[in-house]
This record gives structure tokens, sequence and C-alpha cells, in this order.
């Protein structure tokens, strides 16, 4: 029998590569989506069969990490062996402007998905999505006995998540661990963040179609790897006989003026003569430096990142070029999707 995998968040930039993987591996896989006015699924389209097809692999439910009763009947229905939960308003300057809700979804979204596993009384295996935004303001090297100091509403919701993962652990001897990962990008990255903010504009400066990028602070730190390896690091922490907390990152960083450098460089561009400054996109109160200490996934998973930052910029130029000469010429192609 073919293992079933359930993921929250999988029309996001983890989700779609985590139920790729998860294919290749003859899982069938079900995934968690919310419902929109447009269509929100174009990171997964690739891979979605109608739900008319009988040998149909990728199956999507409609639900929602703020209906706790919606995840106990999908849970108690479907009986996965395995659940990935990657849903949330995961990006730190929004959660400024959201708090409550990045609470509910971020933080007591992880509770209500644990609760429903409880509660449906299956038997799986839980992966939650940490984050390195937990360390916040604690220096670099950061590993799993690093104290924890977040610096935003989004750091506090994921701590949460991240205890209450150990506590049902703890407490009902669930196979429940966390990911604590390191930023990590690829051509899928939703465009607000950093990475892809600054890629995208180099395709669109190179292509004459913008002539300015206003940023923030360029002085952050970030330990930035490949969002396909690190997926792979979520599905061996579930392989384990037992359940654990790993940090997974790439033991290198740059900061955010560093990859710009590289990626204008990657287009022939100087930077320089295209960045300004707007406060707009400064946080009150920032994350100065992440650099992770991945030794315990080496040693126990046998993970390794491959791709370093520096070759991260590059693929990401050459992919929103391809993506825009392809859009530009009205072809209806996505670049790697
Ligand atoms: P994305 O922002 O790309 O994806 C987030 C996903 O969560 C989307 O599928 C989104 O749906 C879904 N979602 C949002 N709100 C809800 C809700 N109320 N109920 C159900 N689903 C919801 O994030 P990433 O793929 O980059 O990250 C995956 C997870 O890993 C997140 O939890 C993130 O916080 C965490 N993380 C990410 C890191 C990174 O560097 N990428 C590093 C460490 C942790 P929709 O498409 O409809 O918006
Ligand atoms: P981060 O990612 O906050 O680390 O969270 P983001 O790419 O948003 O910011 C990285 C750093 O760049 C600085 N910065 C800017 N950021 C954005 N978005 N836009 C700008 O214009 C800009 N200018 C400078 C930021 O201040 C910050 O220091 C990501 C998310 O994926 C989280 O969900 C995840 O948990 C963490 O990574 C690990």
């Amino acid at each position: 029998m073919a293992k079933t995998a359930l993921i929250t968040g999988v029309t996001g930039q983890d989700g779609s590569y985590l139920a790729e993987l998860l294919l290749e591996k003859g899982y069938r896989v079900h995934g968690l989506i919310r419902r929109s006015s447009s269509f929100n699924t174009e990171r997964i389209d690739h891979i979605y069969q109608g739900p008319q097809d009988p040998e149909r692999s990728l199956v999507l439910h409609h639900a929602d990490l703020s209906d706790g009763v919606a995840l106990v009947n999908l849970l108690r229905e479907l009986r996965p062996d395995e659940v990935y939960n990657l849903g949330a308003q995961s990006h730190v300057r929004v959660s400024f402007d959201a708090p409550l809700y990045t609470g509910d979804v971020t933080g007591l979204g992880s509770t209500r998905l644990l609760e429903a596993i409880r509660a449906s009384g299956i038997e799986t295996r839980i992966y939650q999505a940490s984050s390195s935004e937990m360390f916040g303001s604690t220096p670099p090297p950061q590993n799993e006995h690093t104290p924890f100091h977040p610096r935003s509403p989004y750091g506090c919701a994921k701590l949460y998540g991240y205890w209450a993962t150990v506590n049902y652990r703890e407490a009902y001897g669930m196979h429940a661990s966390n990911g604590i990962l390191f930023n990590h990008e690829s051509p899928r990255r939703g465009e607000t963040f950093v990475t892809r903010k600054i890629t995208r504009a180099v395709a669109r400066i190179r292509a004459g179609l913008q002539d300015r990028l206003y940023m923030g602070n360029l002085d952050a730190v970030r330990d930035w790897g490949y969002a396909p390896e690190y997926v792979e690091a979520m599905w061996r922490m579930l392989q384990q006989d037992e359940p654990d907390d790993y940090v997974v990152a790439t033991g290198e960083a740059a900061t955010v003026r560093q990859f710009l450098e590289v990626a204008f460089a990657a287009a022939g561009l100087d930077w320089s003569a295209y960045v300004r400054y707007d406060p707009k996109y400064e946080r009150p109160s920032e994350v100065d430096a992440l650099i992770g200490d991945a030794s315990k996934a080496r040693d126990r998973l046998g993970w390794e990142p491959g791709v370093r930052w520096p070759q991260l910029a590059e693929l990401m130029v050459r992919a929103d070029i391809d993506l825009l000469d392809a859009e530009l010429s009205g072809a209806r192609v996505r670049v790697d999707r």
C-alpha cells in the first residue's frame, strides 16, 4: 500500500516542492487549501490531475488552520501516515500589521492540528515548520541548544507552535518533530520576500520595465539555502524511529547588500545605480543575523546542503529572466513550475 501524507500549505513554496518529492516517492498526497476568490494553486498546477481522474495521486481539500473541526474531520477521513504542517501567515513584516491573525494561524493553528490528530485517534507522524526566526536576537551561530528570543509576532507564533509540538510529543508520545529551518528560497519564493523581490526586479530592470528598487535594511545577515533541498530534510525527519528537533541551514551567510550585488551582477548590472531606501520596509524590531549550525541534521539525517547563496542568487535571476521573457512573448508557460 502506498503511504499517504497530508500537507497544510501545499500551495506555498515549500508545500509545492514537498508534494513533488512525496509523489516521486510513490505517496498519495493530500493537500489542504484555503478558499480564495481567485486561483491560488499556481505552484502545484503542474502536478495536479482533475478530480475525475481515478489515478490521481494529489488530492486537494478545502479547509483552514483556523477551523479546528474541519481539521478533525479531514484527519478522521484521510488517516494519513504523515502530516506536514507548512501552512502559515509566513511574512515577518506583515506579522507586525496582523499580529493576532498571525498568532491564530501560525501559532494556534499548530495546536489545532496536533489536537485534531489526538482527537481523531489516528496513528501518524507530524512535521512542524519551525523557523530560525525563533532565535531572533540571539547571536549566531544558532543550533538546537541556542536560546530563543523572537523579535516579531511571527517569531512568537512560531515559538508557540514549536513548544506545542514538543509538548504533544512529551505528553502523548506523539511522533512530532520540529524542523528549525533557516531562510530557503527558489524561483517559487513569494514575490515579497527579499530574495525574490530582488531577482524579479533585476529581470524587470534588465528588460527596461523598472528603474528603481525600494528596499529596507540592507545590513541584515541571512543564511539562504535552496528550498527543494530543505523539503528533503523534512521528509527525512519523519522517517526516523524517534521524533526530534533539527536545525536545517547551509552555515554560510551574507548581508542583503551582498545578495543585491551578486543578483544584479548576474544580469550585468550595478545594484547601487537602482536601489533606493524606503523606511516602509523596515521592521519595528529586526533580526540582525541568522547563521545556522546544521551538524545534527548532517549526523543523524545524513542531510547536506548543496546550493549556496551566490549560486542561489544566480539561479533565481536566471529563472526570473526566463519567466519575464515568456510572459512578454505571450507564452502561457511557467518557468520551473
Ligand atoms: P509560503 O508563504 O510560500 O506558504 C504558506 C502556505 O500557508 C500557503 O500555502 C498558504 O496558502 C498557506 N496558508 C496561509 N494561511 C493559511 C490558513 N489560515 N490555513 C491554511 N493554510 C494557510 O511559505 P513557505 O512555503 O516559504 O514556508 C512554509 C512554512 O515554513 C511556513 O510555515 C513558514 O512559516 C515556514 N518557514 C519558512 C521558511 C522559509 O525560508 N521559506 C523558513 C522557516 C520556516 P495560500 O497559498 O492560499 O496563501
Ligand atoms: P525573513 O525574510 O524576514 O528572514 O523571513 P525576508 O526575505 O522577508 O527578509 C529578510 C531580510 O531582508 C530585509 N529586507 C527586506 N525584506 C523584505 N521582505 N523586503 C524588503 O524590501 C527588504 N529590505 C530589507 C528584512 O528586514 C530581513 O532582515 C523569512 C520567511 O520565509 C519566514 O517565514 C521564515 O520563517 C524566515 O525567513 C526564516
